[in-house]
């Protein structure tokens, strides 16, 4: 390679373009009580009694629910948090993160 060339292509970035955001997705399952899965998402996602019994009833009858959107570490760090608290009462309970779009 010549010591002249400059082969990099690197691309200048004029925009400064906001962090993508991941969304916390709660699975449902056949055996998590209830309640739990209410006492976790107010817990972790400082839900109102309301707004978790809400998303608890789509994750039971749909299959599954999105709870929050977050930057990606804090949509990872939330998920295993709340997947730690249903393991550490012995419950199956899951929830996954994507990123949005
Ligand atoms: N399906 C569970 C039951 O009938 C309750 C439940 C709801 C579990 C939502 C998980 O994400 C969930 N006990």
């Amino acid at each position: 390679m010549s010591d002249t060339q400059d082969n990099t292509r690197t691309k200048v970035r004029l925009k400064t373009e906001r962090p993508r955001l991941h969304k916390v997705i709660l699975l449902n399952d056949d055996y998590t009580p209830r309640e739990f899965v209410v006492k976790v998402l107010r817990a972790v996602f400082s839900m109102s009694d309301d707004q978790a019994y809400r998303v608890m009833m789509t994750a039971h009858q749909k299959g599954a629910c999105v709870v929050a959107v977050f930057t990606k570490d804090v949509a990872e760090t939330k998920a295993t948090e709340a997947i730690d608290k249903a393991r550490q009462e012995g419950h199956p309970l899951m929830f996954t993160t994507e990123p949005e779009q």
